[in-house]
């Protein structure tokens, strides 16, 4: 037989796991307008310094998922930034918000941050 003392306890493990995997402030990156082709996803709220190999510079579309992120022209934070005020993008191609140079923000994200 279960005390009622143990199955609190149980409770409350079950309530610490669902709070570790409940969906936080994550973001999804594609290579493809339309968020289409490859992705990277945050699955959280996570800084990251440079999107690697397979991303860095190769982002045209993102889902933000209604939450609130930074993205940075350079890797570790650097350059020129614009804000997602919370929005999808469904392609960066013409997007310039924020940008000090010629060009746009397609291809060109390398950091982001949680904010
Ligand atoms: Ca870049």
């Amino acid at each position: 037989m279960i005390s009622k003392k143990k199955i609190l306890s149980m409770a409350g493990a079950m309530l610490a796991v669902s709070l570790v995997v409940a969906p936080a402030q994550s973001v999804e990156m594609f290579k493809n307008a339309g968020w289409s082709g490859w992705a990277f996803d945050t699955h959280g709220c996570y800084n990251v310094s440079w999107l690697g190999p397979e991303f860095n510079d190769q982002v045209t579309s993102i889902r933000s998922w209604n939450e609130s992120w930074r993205f940075y022209d350079n890797i570790n934070y650097g350059g020129d930034y614009f804000y997602n005020n919370r929005r999808d993008y469904s392609s960066l191609v013409g997007v310039t918000d924020g940008l000090t140079r010629w060009g746009d923000w397609n291809d060109a994200i390398s950091s982001m941050q949680c904010v």
